[in-house]
């Protein structure tokens, strides 16, 4: 134990200075891409399940707070919540009962971390966000990422429920491992945010595929799967089918077909068209993409009818339904 954390302190002081200037490196420039228009801060996220999110993220961005604080704090409302089966506390498990975790956040450093296939941990977004500041790693995984939390600080707790148990018991009866994600049964949160200053922060969390085998990780805790942002240009997240976001990098596609100049709409269209031209099958799942760009304009879009996203701007929140591709 302690020459891990030897090594960790060790390797971190060893990288504090080529993070340190790798750090100055983007902040500069970054400053420099800041124009002098008035920002309006804006957050907006995945699913019905982002308006309280957003509530608490808008409390911190209305106040001159940071975008990386917004997303952290936004989306632990939803970890917190044992009534979103998709996320945290009360979300559904694998295949063998164990609920593992999926999470990763970045800030407008482009800085990042994550933790995947984490157990018994009621907020993985922040220890995501350890990982990232605290280490001079970008993912810890498994075991690996409890040992690190617990080391931390944060506290093991059972994160099945009842509810979560029962429904389990009763999918074992058939246990028919098909795994279809669809409109009915998402709420994975992926959330982005731009602060007064300008700045944007990105994170996602999730308690993955229900009855997924065990020690499966989806797109959620990879950055540029799941979720990417580029303080120049903007981010973008992803929900539904992770199988088909990682196949595609989908997020950090719309992020670079942005920063080729098309709209957050245009972006997370062809993110959406990539799925169709390259993944056999895809009218089986369902995927959502969520984009914003540095002027706060929003991108939605998904293959199935049924996507939507909550949108916090101006002191006005609002569940918008997004447009998609399958159309009859
Ligand atoms: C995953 N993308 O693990 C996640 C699941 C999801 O709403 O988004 N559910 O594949």
């Amino acid at each position: 134990m302690a020459s891990r954390r030897n090594f960790i302190k060790v390797a971190s002081l060893a990288s504090v200075g080529a993070i340190a200037a790798a750090k100055g490196k983007a902040e500069n420039s970054t400053s420099k891409k800041k124009s002098s228009k008035k920002v309006r801060p804006i957050v907006i996220s995945t699913w019905k399940n982002g308006i309280n999110a957003n509530k608490k993220a808008w409390e911190i961005l209305s106040s001159n707070g940071r975008a990386l604080d917004a997303v952290e704090q936004g989306v632990m409302v939803v970890e917190a919540d044992p009534n979103d089966m998709s996320v945290g506390y009360g979300g559904r498990p694998d295949r063998d009962g164990i609920v593992t975790l999926d999470a990763s956040i970045m800030d407008e450093n482009g800085n990042a971390g994550s933790v995947c296939a984490i157990e018994d941990i009621m907020h993985p977004i922040s220890v995501a966000r350890k990982v990232m500041e605290d280490t001079p790693h970008v993912m810890l995984a498994g075991d690996g990422a409890l040992q690190f939390a617990l080391e931390a600080g944060f506290e093991k707790v059972n994160m099945l429920t009842e509810k979560a148990k029962r429904e389990w018991e009763e999918w074992k009866k058939t246990s028919k491992y098909e795994p279809v994600i669809n409109i009915e049964n998402h709420d994975t949160i992926g959330m982005l945010a731009i602060d007064s200053q300008g700045n944007i922060s990105g994170s996602c969390t999730t308690s993955g595929l229900a009855y997924k085998m065990h020690g499966r990780v989806g797109d959620s805790p990879i950055v540029g799967a799941g979720m990417f942002c580029d303080n120049e240009i903007g981010g973008a997240v992803a929900t539904g089918m992770g199988e088909l976001v990682m196949k595609t990098l989908g997020s950090f596609l719309v992020v670079e077909l942005m920063r080729q100049g098309s709209t957050p709409q245009e972006a997370v269209e062809e993110a959406i068209s990539r799925i169709v031209k390259k993944i056999p099958g895809y009218e089986k799942f369902q995927i959502g993409y969520l984009a914003l760009d540095k002027d706060g304009n929003v991108g939605a879009y998904s293959l199935h009818k049924g996507f939507n996203y909550a949108k916090y701007a101006e002191n006005k929140s609002a569940l918008i339904d997004a447009d998609y591709y399958l159309k009859k």
